[in-house]
């Protein structure tokens, strides 16, 4: 996949690394039983991480109904299923520690990894809950590791209300649980600012997407 990126002066580790996730992660309780975790930089050296991910995940593009036309879906995807390995062992890692601390809450592991890669300020996704499956009616979580250039992550309460950002890229963790997928939405807007690539990957228990 070529797609222009510069790596970041702020992250110039010689590999890649998770942080602790105990006491470093910040809670953010929204309405409705919603809340975000927040944790900047959980990976160190996430820019060789986001080379890896750039050149050895398969991304797909997309199309989707739109208005009764086909349009393209405005960023690459790429699907890991249950037992699929992962394009790097830091994100096999990233699972393990995820499921690991949030085990007491969740009470069942982290399996499945959607990425998307944000080729530049064009790609974007719009407002939605990742409500297919048992997140329709079920409290869950979806933790999301994000790699490159730093795009805001906005939540709004669905049926509206003022919008949370978060800017996400270079190793930044956000993890949305309890009923955040069915009673608030999220969204990655566009921007015409020149930005350089971003990808995000989605960890997210089995029977969520
Ligand atoms: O880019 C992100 O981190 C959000 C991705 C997302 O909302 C999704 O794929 O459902």
């Amino acid at each position: 996949m070529e797609v222009a990126h510069q790596p970041s002066m702020l992250d110039l580790a010689e590999r890649a690394s998770l942080g602790p996730l105990t006491g470093q992660v910040r809670r953010h309780q929204l309405s409705q039983g919603a809340w975000v975790d927040h944790l900047p930089g959980w990976v160190h050296g996430s820019d060789l991480l986001l080379d890896t991910l750039l050149h050895k995940v398969p991304w797909r593009a997309e199309r989707r109904e739109m208005y009764e036309r086909e349009v393209d879906v405005p960023r690459l995807l790429c699907w890991y299923g249950e037992g699929d390995q992962l394009p790097d062992p830091l994100l096999e890692e990233a699972r393990e520690r995820l499921t690991a601390h949030y085990a007491p809450e969740l009470g069942e592991p982290f399996v499945t990894a959607g990425m998307c890669l944000y080729r530049s300020g064009r790609d974007s996704v719009a407002w939605h809950g990742d409500t297919n499956g048992r997140s329709s009616r079920f409290d869950t979580m979806v933790a999301i590791v994000s790699f490159g250039t730093a795009r805001p992550l906005l939540l709004r309460p669905r049926g509206g209300g003022s919008s949370l950002r978060f800017p996400l890229g270079h190793g930044d963790l956000i993890v949305m649980g309890g009923s955040c997928q069915r009673t608030w939405e999220h969204a990655v807007p566009k921007t015409a600012k020149p930005v350089g690539p971003r990808v995000s990957v989605q960890f997210r228990p089995v029977g969520v997407s």
